[in-house]
Formats: structure tokens, sequence, C-alpha cells
């Protein structure tokens, strides 16, 4: 594992994003684990979270034209990615993202921001079965615009529901042909846990849900 995985799983959880407890996840699978990238609630932790994004994005180093934040979460992950792209590696990215309602005065449309031309980047929180994901890309077709790749905070390394076995992602990355990266997975974090001490229960936890649901190595 890299430092700045190290570091930014330190900072999940002093954030509270990372937490351990029973959620039941938009697949109707009980997690023993859940990051809520909501709780980057301030201005500091967005900021330093924008910091992250930026460097797995100019890490991915793909060609973009437009990056997309699904709403509503990605919103303030599209916005704080694009700031520490300016501020810290000089680059004007354009950004986008959408309105869950349609709107028919004013501006009209559902796209907020630039408009989606081009390759676009898609910037969001955590990729379980791909649900989130395929809507992004949905709307990215609607548009003539094509996926260019996609950056997540977490990859959960579950298995995609369709029973083919494989994750959620290489899923994707397959149907697609595209890149999808992700800050930190479930190993991570897991080996994390296990290098810090003093989670073994949740470790436990951790354990028995990914051999239910997990991808298999
Ligand atoms: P999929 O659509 O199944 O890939 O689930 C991803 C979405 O679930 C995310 O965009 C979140 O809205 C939510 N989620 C989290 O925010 N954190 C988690 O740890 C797990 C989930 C989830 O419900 O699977």
């Amino acid at each position: 594992m890299k430092d700045y995985q190290r570091d930014f799983i330190s900072f999940c959880l002093d954030q509270s994003v990372l937490r351990f407890g029973s959620f039941t996840l938009k697949s109707g699978r009980i997690s023993p684990w859940f990051f809520n990238a909501g709780l980057f609630n301030t201005g500091a932790s967005l900021s330093t979270l924008g910091r992250f994004y930026a460097a797995a994005i100019q890490d991915l180093g793909l060609p973009y034209n437009v990056l997309f934040g699904p709403a509503y979460k990605g919103i303030p992950l599209v916005c704080s990615a694009s700031v520490a792209l300016s501020l810290l590696h000089s680059i004007d990215a354009p950004f986008a993202f959408n309105r869950k309602e349609k709107k028919d005065h004013g501006e009209g449309g559902t796209i907020v921001g630039s408009p989606l031309v081009g390759q676009v980047l898609v910037i969001d929180d955590v990729i379980t079965a791909g649900t989130a994901i395929n809507e992004s890309i949905e709307i990215i077709n609607t548009c003539g615009a094509k996926l260019a790749g996609v950056v997540v905070a977490v990859d959960r390394q579950e298995v995609a529901p369709n029973g083919s076995g494989k994750s959620a992602i290489q899923a994707l990355e397959e149907r697609y042909g595209v890149t999808v990266k992700a800050i930190i997975s479930m190993e991570d974090i897991m080996y994390y846990l296990k290098e810090k001490g003093g989670y073994e229960e949740q470790l436990e936890k951790m354990e028995e849900y990914s051999h239910e649901y997990g991808i298999k190595k």
C-alpha cells in the first residue's frame, strides 16, 4: 500500500467517513462497514479530499474533456477535485454535474456546469454493485459524449449481482473498455486496520462479509 493511501484511510477514519456497524447497502446487502462521503462536510475536509481525488486523476493519466460528478454526492467531489487540479496541478478542468429533476425554465435541462462533450471522466464516491455508475454512463451517452474513465474514493471489491463472479469494477472495465481507478479498496482498508491494531472485531466481520460478497482473488 502506498503512503497516500494510508493517509487517505487515516483521514477518513478521523472524519468518521469510514464507519463500522451494520449498514444496509443500496444493493440490499448488510455490510459491517460503510464509507459515507456526505460526512466530508466542512471546507477543510473537502479541500483535503479534493487533493486526493486530484492526485488519483493525475495518476490515472487519461485524456478527458470534462469531469462529471453525479448528483448528489458526486457534486462536491467533482468541485473539490477541479479546484485542487487548478491549485496544485495548474490544470483548469471543466466540470459538470446533473440535476435529479429536469428543469423546464431558466436555462433548462439536467446538466449544470460545462456541457458534457467529448471524453468524460466520472468522479464518484463508491462502487459496490455498479448501479450508480451505470446511471452516470447513461447520462453521458444521452448527451452524445463518451466515458473516458472513472475515479472513485473506494472500491468495495464486491461481486457484481449478475452472477458472473467478477467485481462490479471489472464488469464495468470490460463492458466499456475503460479504466476505473479507486483511491483505496476494501483490501487496503483491512490491511491498514491490521497494521494499526485494535480493530480485531471489525476485521473479523469484514472478513465474513468479504467471504460472502467479495471478489475471489
Ligand atoms: P452501487 O450503485 O451498488 O455501486 O453502490 C454505490 C452507491 O452506494 C454509492 O454511490 C453510495 O451512494 C452508496 N454507498 C456508499 O455511499 N458507501 C458505501 O460504503 C456503500 C454504498 C452502497 O450502498 O453500496
